[in-house]
């Protein structure tokens, strides 16, 4: 690729993304939990690329100035030609260089790049899609710089990254104009699979035979289209993050992946098992007051025999499975109430749509209960003086205990029956928090509706619609997502698309078991991992190869048998779930991206790397010390005591995702080089079949 000997053992990293210190949605999950391998890795070498938003980033970024020259000099002849940018350090774990750039302050050359771009790839351009818009400027920019920065910097090699559309279009550019990067572009989804799938077609089944161009252009989506594929087709190494999204990334994308990048999470550890099972009771102890509140006047469950059911993620109705979830539901409280069972369950959606306000009604809610418990503290208090009172002055004289009559005056009876009487409600609780904006043609209400999930006493299942974001500030469920997650008892997401789906990762991760299915990139994981995952409390539905209807009796199954389960057993199955979180913990998954800029270096400067022999490789010993050598922390799953180990299915693959096995090139060269280096395996390890025992 070029003449220059650039150092491919120490390359430089630019990881470019639009969810850069910008929440969105999952992406920015990836990158910013990513971040401190990453950072373990490549130390100063690593710098992440996102748009500049005045909103975010004075909250997420200290500013800092370059102490690299190149980069330096970069930035001032960016800024010079008039790019503004924020050069600093993300305010997050890991503490990486960051480098956004103000897209605004370049849309007077957006016509000239559209222009551009037409001549340069055929990739025509409406005038009015602003996140097209913002792409290109993105974009370019980012090859501007990356272009105009290795022109500078001529000692080392420089990998270049990319995540998704809306960042990929540097890829197409740097090829046309011959910059001397190597790209990797891993895409989290695709545009048309996400159209087709939130349609009525049968997707899977079809796959193979969609007129792409055709159904793009039909949505209205072929420049965005065009601009994704190119960035696949370009990129040095292309990626995805499940095998589900590789297969559709092949037909929908026309390039098969390289290789697959699961999506890892920051695993916290605790010092004993107990401790996350207490965060279960605490949490759960903040939905219950959250729970009395919302049902006052109809509060006639016991809490202890009560499940907090929940899903949550983007509002994609038909996508994220949430049809089937409420449907599934129905069937659950026909078959709660035909076997008279005790339990009842509170199922929670916790998808934002677009809103006015909270309810009167469930503002309501909160208010009277907390009234009553106001009202109870100072009754409580009250008896406590005159019970002390009362004792002090019987001066040591056995004498007759106080009766309820003299604890408690009349002011104190009617104040409390005041507040029993406000608990009176002729309407049934609310199924929603919020005053929707378009309520009556909201696909999930329309779905409660048809069902008829309306929160009746006989209801076994009762519903809440919470069409927000969590925040432990809101004056209604005041708690953070991850706290919630963690008081619930199960997370359901029945997705019919989902590339890889963070909810159930984080579900794990914090000991709660959930349900998801074998057509998202999660599922298909942990299916391909562990043996029997119903006993690890990790369940998965079959959308593939049933009909709907069955597919909803087998969710409606799964939920309707954890009903059965007593405390002791879903304590277990916490202990259980808590314990496959190493499997995704980027400790040991990042080694996957490891692999992937590794491929990419190999691709784009193949004499560092191939000798006459096929291989030169380095000579022995080198690059152990290389940014703390072998410091990268890769974890391995401890022996397992109690509970009794899951079983995987993994034996003798290096790692899980499985560059390996879909790139022929390394295949050939093995697993164990991935970082350029040769990685120390000893044949102890080997027999293990590291990172994970064998079966
Ligand atoms: C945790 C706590 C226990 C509590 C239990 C409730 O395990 O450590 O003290 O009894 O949660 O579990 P449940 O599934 O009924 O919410
Ligand atoms: C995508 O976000 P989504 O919810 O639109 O990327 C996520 C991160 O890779 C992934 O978890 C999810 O399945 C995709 O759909």
């Amino acid at each position: 690729m070029s003449e220059i000997k650039r150092d491919t053992k120490n390359p430089l990293l630019f990881e470019c993304a639009w969810e850069v210190a910008n929440k969105v949605g999952g992406i920015y999950t990836v990158i910013k939990t990513k971040v401190p391998v990453t950072v373990s890795e490549y130390g100063d070498r690593y710098c992440l690329i996102g748009p500049l938003s005045y909103k975010s980033a004075p909250m997420e970024v200290e500013a800092e100035e370059p102490t690299d020259p190149h980069l330096a000099g970069t930035l001032d002849s960016l800024r010079a030609a008039g790019v503004k940018s924020l050069y600093g350090r993300w305010l997050i774990e890991g503490n990486p260089h960051v480098l956004l750039f103000d897209t605004g302050s370049q849309y007077i050359r957006l016509d000239e790049w559209k222009g551009d771009l037409w001549n340069l790839a055929g990739i025509p351009t409406p005038p009015n899609d602003h996140e097209t818009n913002e792409t290109i400027v993105f974009g370019y920019i980012v090859a501007w710089f990356l272009g105009e920065y290795v022109s500078r910097r001529l000692d080392k090699a420089v990998v270049a990254h990319f995540h998704e559309w809306q960042a990929g279009l540097a890829i197409p550019l740097c090829r046309k104009r011959h910059i001397d990067v190597t790209t990797v572009f891993t895409t989290h989804a695709t545009l048309l699979g996400r159209y087709l799938c939130a349609g009525s077609v049968d997707f899977y089944n079809n796959l193979q035979y969609f007129d792409v161009d055709h159904e793009a252009g039909k949505r209205g989506i072929y420049h965005r289209y065009c601009i994704e594929r190119s960035s696949a087709h370009c990129a040095d190494v292309f990626t995805t993050v499940s095998h589900i999204t590789a297969y559709e990334s092949e037909h929908l994308l026309k390039r098969k992946p390289d290789g697959v990048l699961p999506n890892g999470l920051n695993v916290v550890k605790f010092q004993a098992m107990h401790e996350f099972q207490n965060l279960h009771q605490t949490a759960k102890s903040k939905i219950n007051d959250f729970v009395r509140g919302h049902f006052y006047g109809h509060y006639d469950f016991n809490l202890d025999d009560t499940l907090y059911m929940f899903t949550a993620g983007r509002y994609e109705y038909r996508n994220k499975g949430v049809d089937m979830f409420i449907e599934s539901l129905a069937r659950l409280n026909y078959r709660l109430k035909k076997s008279d069972s005790k339990t009842t369950v509170v199922a929670f959606i916790i998808m934002p749509a677009s809103t006015h306000s909270y309810t009167i009604d469930a503002l309501k809610g909160q208010a009277v209960t907390k009234q009553l418990r106001d009202t109870v503290t100072e009754i409580q208090n009250r008896i406590g003086a005159r019970l002390f009172e009362y004792a002090i002055r019987t001066n040591g004289e056995h004498v007759a205990l106080p009766t309820p009559d003299d604890l408690l005056s009349e002011e104190d009876k009617v104040l409390l029956k005041r507040r029993i009487f406000a608990l009176k409600r002729n309407a049934l609780p609310p199924v929603t928090t919020h005053n929707m904006a378009d309520d009556a043609n909201d696909p999930i209400l329309s779905q409660i509706r048809r069902v008829q999930l309306f929160n009746s006493q006989s209801d076994r299942v009762k519903v809440v619609f919470h069409p927000d974001f969590l925040n432990s500030n809101n004056p209604i469920l005041g708690m953070d997502y991850e706290e919630f997650v963690r008081g619930c008892h199960l997370g359901v997401f029945p997705s019919y698309y989902e590339p890889w789906g963070y909810t159930p990762a984080e579900c794990t991760v914090m000991g709660i078991p959930s349900i998801t299915t074998n057509l998202s990139g999660f599922g298909c994981f942990m299916q391909d991992l562990i043996e029997r995952p119903q006993d690890e409390g990790c369940y998965i539905v079959d959308r593939r190869s049933q009909s709907v209807d069955d597919s909803v009796n087998h969710l409606t199954d799964h939920m309707f048998s954890f009903c059965t389960k007593t405390r002791r057993q879903r304590i277990n199955q916490r202990n259980r779930v808590e314990r496959l979180s190493p499997l995704l913990d980027w400790k040991n998954l990042g080694i996957e991206y490891s692999k992937a800029r590794q491929l990419a270096l190999r691709r784009a400067y193949p004499e560092s790397f191939y000798g006459e022999s096929g291989y030169a490789g380095y000579e022995e010993g080198e690059g152990e010390d290389v940014d703390g050598g072998f410091g990268f922390g890769m974890e391995r799953m401890g022996p397992q005591s109690v509970p009794a180990s899951p079983r995987y299915k993994m034996s003798g693959i290096a790692t899980p995702g499985d560059i390996g096995t879909l790139t022929e090139e390394m295949q050939v060269l093995g697993t164990s080089d991935y970082r350029g280096i040769p990685w120390p395996v000893s044949a102890e390890e080997e027999d293990e079949g590291y990172p994970f025992p064998l079966v």
